[in-house]
């Protein structure tokens, strides 16, 4: 089995977690952007190869590793409704990310103040949820540490606002599975 991905993205973070707690055996690929444009339609990481399985998205992956080893993925509506949100808020501030690295001003297109407003609001959501202070994790909480510490590294979101999700990304950063996935602090 192949995992296909970088060390800073926050997907392939949540992945390489999930691979920790199967214990699957995996080879990690490093790949960039030219690399998943040439093997994966979407041409993101993370994607996986295993035999004839070919993966495009974080999900399903994440779906397929649990279901080997007979472990649960988004039991509930709600664990999946609250994995959603936490997608939609890495997908919207990765995006906008990219954009302004590439040096748009987002500040004069009203998409992109929408894409804004939506990780403002989502935030706000999620900083009302009951948050655990200690594993175990739903996958919504793994994907929801994986954001803040990537949004952190890239310094996209100021977490001052949002009191109970520094909370909890302290505590789940001491886990050891976050510091066995730490992205490169440069
Ligand atoms: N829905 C996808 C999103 C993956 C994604 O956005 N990956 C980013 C890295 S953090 C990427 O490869 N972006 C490259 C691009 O948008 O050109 C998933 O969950 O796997």
């Amino acid at each position: 089995m192949k995992l296909y991905g970088s060390y800073t993205s926050p997907f392939v973070r949540h992945v390489r977690i999930v691979l920790l707690e199967t214990g699957l055996d995996c080879e990690f690929i490093e790949t960039d952007q030219t690399g998943s444009a040439a093997q994966s339609p979407t041409q993101r990481v993370p994607f996986l190869q295993d035999g004839d399985i070919f993966l495009t998205d974080s999900a399903s992956i994440i779906k397929y590793l649990r279901e080997q080893v007979g472990q649960d993925y988004c039991k509930t509506a709600k664990e999946l409704d609250e994995l959603c949100l936490v997608s939609t808020l890495m997908d919207a501030t990765v995006n906008l990310f990219f954009i302004k690295r590439d040096g748009v001003d987002i500040s004069g297109i009203p998409y992109l103040q929408r894409q804004a407003a939506r990780i403002h609001t989502t935030l706000k959501e999620l900083n009302q949820l009951p948050l655990p202070d200690s594993a175990p994790y739903t996958d919504a909480h793994i994907r929801l540490a994986c954001f803040i510490g990537w949004a952190k590294l890239r310094s996209q979101v100021d977490f001052s606002a949002y009191p109970a999700l520094e909370k909890f990304y302290t505590k789940a950063n001491q886990h050891p599975h976050f510091q066995a996935t730490q992205p490169p602090q440069s």
